[in-house]
């Protein structure tokens, strides 16, 4: 019976649901109605063309902000879902200074509806400057590279992230039939755009009708369960 017990509660946790895209642009034709740039404007990519992984990459156009410009994606009519993810391709440009006080304090901070899901700061002018924002495995596509915009050199080298494996962005509890991502490099250190900015290209947001735990997440509950199983039947003896 316990196996039983284990073993359904597993299978249930197990479920993948057919995760479905609801929102996708690479940015190459006109700005999708759901997208407010405000001052930020599609461009050329440059030398961020091409980094990504297959199928996945930088391209054509993309959107650029200066620092401290919000960019908000207003998505209605969502199907029934439980959790909704979020992926793009981020361009961290020019002299960015991560954490500090002015021109320190670059913080890139997205929001869903209202709540803050994501911040940390951006460093690209120093070696020496503190960048918070730690990519998980096979995030950093470049980083202190002169990828175009500002620059060569100086201050001005780029990097580039995969944010479509960034956790924090993945499987959000969400119900609502609307969702509203705001997008914004905030903070005591914004600058002019010829001197730090960023962009985004291959923004796409999925829902899922069950939230997905990751592989780990479930060999953990797996240990838990069988941890359980065994106390249990150590405490019979
Ligand atoms: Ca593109
Ligand atoms: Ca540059
Ligand atoms: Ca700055």
């Amino acid at each position: 019976m316990k196996h039983m017990v284990c073993g359904a509660a597993l299978g249930a946790l197990s479920v993948v649901a057919h995760a479905g895209t609801v929102f996708s642009t690479d940015f190459e034709g006109p700005l999708p109605s759901a997208i407010s740039p405000g001052v930020a404007t599609v461009t050329g990519v440059d030398g961020f063309a091409g980094l990504g992984p297959t199928g996945y990459q930088f391209g054509g156009r993309f959107l650029r902000s200066p620092t401290g410009n919000v960019v908000t994606l207003t998505l209605d009519n969502l199907p029934d879902h439980q959790a909704i993810s979020l992926g793009f391709l981020l361009a961290a440009i020019d002299s960015l200074d991560g954490t500090g006080t002015f021109p320190q304090g670059d913080f890139l901070t997205i929001t869903l509806d209202g709540v803050q899901v994501f911040r940390e700061s951006f460093a690209n002018a120093l070696s020496s400057q503190i960048q918070s924002y730690v990519p998980s495995a096979g995030g950093e596509l470049a980083r202190h590279v002169d990828l175009g915009f500002s620059g060569p050199g100086s201050y001005y080298t780029d990097s580039a992230y995969n944010f479509a494996i960034e956790p924090r962005l993945q499987n959000l509890a969400h119900t609502g039939s609307s969702a509203v991502f705001t997008f914004q490099m905030e903070g005591p250190g914004i600058q002019p755009l010829d001197d730090e900015s960023w962009a985004m290209d291959g923004l796409t947001v999925s829902v899922s009708a069950v939230p997905e735990p990751a592989t780990g997440t479930l060999a953990l509950l797996g240990l838990a369960g069988l941890g359980v199983w065994v106390a249990r039947g150590q405490r019979r003896r």
